[in-house]
């Protein structure tokens, strides 16, 4: 039996009319670049922000990691996610379709996003990128945040994850906000933070400040392990997260000109530098794709103006919403030799495009139908379609390339409030709703339309001006909604999601021995030969701190020509 849920097949596509598909387009023939099947690296955080860093006009963290990834890479600066908060999101990311369609979107137990012990997860049937996958022959793990499903039936290992280090859900889901929460949302029964490796909890509470270079570090030490054959790694971020005040480890805390959230940021872009330095120094760099993003907007202070909780700027609106800034998300592309250095893509591509693309790239056809909606891939001798496109011809920076999206849909939880085509998105009008970025209550009932190419602000109504615009979106709108259903409509389109009867929390099965901590970071920081790196000071006891910065440039050394080996201190030479 091949697991694709029944009801995939039917759904072919995005739209009934899609199910006549055409001879393969031009997407289907290309082999993987070289012949050969890159590895697939991708890196996404949580709630970061397009105007968070650097190379997406950031001036208040110091990304000089990301700078460098855009400067050797492609920045795509139309990027959108499927949701403005977790769950939903990653739905997409992990399966290609829109959360509505794979049940993820929203729960009767636990609202928008999976709460600890609850009793839903991605459905076992459904397929992910790691499934995919793995059918090319590839080894797979996921490090950090899953959040599609926290009982054994749902974990990333039943889900084509080969390996698994991490939070099942997010970092601000501990059992002291469960006690605050009492009986609402099973609170009294969220178990301490637990750190999981495959279905085990291993440590809980686990220490959040130590969570990104402990991740960071098990990342390096699964691509030394791997170099020989063609992988997929999945490591998803648990910063800057959820919490008021993010984490960090101790060589960054304190050191950001934006207090926890900024040290969170820059403490990812040091990881970000350690993937990028270790396929180098292993000599992946050239078959290895990285895609950098994150999984919605920030969440932003209570003053719009503040960004102590994260920036969207210039985009319009906060993140957990269907604004401009809760959905666009900074991406970064980097492949040297392949994917073109330097670039910038600014045509429309999503979270729902990873699938498709990374199985183009592993070798398995892809089918895009005619009627620009939606792709079709054989798996397991049966097909499987998905709401997302291969974008590898944008992604290679294909001369003409266009963006294959005829609408995009902004959902919040099972409301549409919002489509998209070409530069245009339409906020449908809506009578009732509660939470949007743009209308007030009582007063939604005329159309919003926006150039968000042209106005990544979101400040001009141009409804009035081009009706035609607001009809034909209106049009895409219903197709929408006939799929993938609105408030309190099912859809035609529509699965629903894995259930069981009797979740359990995840907690220890048996005591952490003092020697268990830290024991997923197998590669330490000194050199066998126990000499120091003279470029990186490896082997010093700790890191140098980050000084205070009397210049404005500044050099971040985390290259180890010498050693060839990873540090995992911060190493910042201050001029
Ligand atoms: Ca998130």
């Amino acid at each position: 039996m091949h697991p694709v849920h029944p009801a995939a097949i039917a759904a072919a596509g995005v739209f009934a009319h899609v199910l006549m598909f055409r001879a393969a387009s031009a997407a289907q023939s290309a082999e993987p670049s070289g012949g050969e099947r890159p590895n697939i690296i991708l890196v996404l955080c949580d709630n970061l922000g397009y105007g968070d860093i650097e190379p997406f006009g950031c001036r208040h963290h110091r990304t000089p990691a990301l700078n460098r990834m855009a400067r050797e890479g492609r920045r795509f600066t139309q990027f959108c996610v499927t949701a403005g908060v977790c769950t939903p999101s990653r739905a997409s990311i992990m399966t290609g379709c829109y959360a509505q369609r794979v049940g993820m979107h929203a729960n009767p137990r636990d609202g928008l996003v999976l709460r600890p012990v609850s009793p839903y997860g991605l459905h076992p049937s459904e397929v992910t990128i790691a499934e995919a996958l793995k059918e090319r022959g590839y080894v797979t793990s996921i490090i950090g945040k899953w959040h599609l499903g926290d009982q054994l039936e749902f974990l990333p290992t039943r889900q084509g994850f080969d390996e698994y280090l991490g939070i099942p859900y997010s970092d601000d889901m501990t059992d002291d906000v469960g006690a605050r929460l009492g009986d609402n949302l099973d609170g009294t029964r969220w178990p301490p933070l637990p750190l999981m490796r495959n279905e085990e909890v291993i440590e809980a509470p686990v220490d959040r400040d130590e969570l990104t270079r402990r991740y960071s570090q098990a990342a390096v030490d699964f691509i030394e392990r791997h170099a020989q054959r063609p992988f997929f790694l999945f490591l998803s971020h648990a910063m800057p997260g959820s919490t008021a005040r993010p984490f960090a480890g101790e060589a960054f805390r304190g050191k950001s000109r934006n207090g926890p959230w900024g040290d969170a940021v820059e403490e990812l872009d040091w990881s970000a530098g350690q993937i990028l330095d270790t396929l180098v120094a292993a000599g992946l760099a050239q078959r290895t794709l990285v895609v950098w993003t994150s999984d919605n907007g920030a969440p932003m202070s209570e003053d719009a103006n503040g960004i102590e909780r994260g920036s969207n700027r210039p985009l319009f609106g906060r993140g957990y919403t269907t604004a401009e800034g809760g959905f666009r998300v900074p991406m970064i592309a980097w492949w040297p030799g392949t994917v073109p250095a330097g670039t910038t893509c600014e045509e429309l591509t999503t979270t729902l495009d990873l699938l498709p693309t990374f199985a183009g790239l592993a070798g398995i056809p892809v089918e895009q139908p005619s009627a620009l909606a939606g792709t079709r891939l054989t798996w397991r001798d049966s097909h499987l379609s998905v709401d997302g496109y291969d974008v590898r011809p944008l992604l290679f920076g294909e001369r003409g390339a266009r963006s294959p999206y005829r609408a995009f849909y902004y959902y919040y939880g099972d409301q549409l409030q919002a489509v998209r085509s070409g530069p245009w998105k339409l906020f449908v009008p809506l009578k009732r709703f509660s939470r949007h970025p743009h209308f007030r209550a009582g007063a939604g009932d005329s159309p919003l339309l926006l150039n968000v190419a042209e106005n990544p602000g979101s400040t001009v109504n141009l409804a009035e001006r081009h009706p035609d615009v607001v009809r034909s979106l209106m049009t895409l709108a219903d197709e929408a909604r006939r799929e993938l259903g609105d408030a309190g409509v099912r859809g035609t389109g529509q699965r629903k999601p894995g259930q069981i009867a009797d979740p359990t929390p995840r907690t220890l099965t048996r005591p952490a021995a003092a020697t268990e901590r830290g024991t997923d970071n197998p590669v330490r920081p000194t050199r066998p030969d126990g000499q120091e790196c003279p470029s990186c000071e490896m082997g010093s006891p700790r890191a140098r701190p980050i000084g205070q910065y009397p210049c404005e440039s500044r050099h971040q050394t985390n290259s180890h020509t010498n050693c060839r080996r990873p540090f995992f201190g911060t190493v910042v030479s201050v001029c």
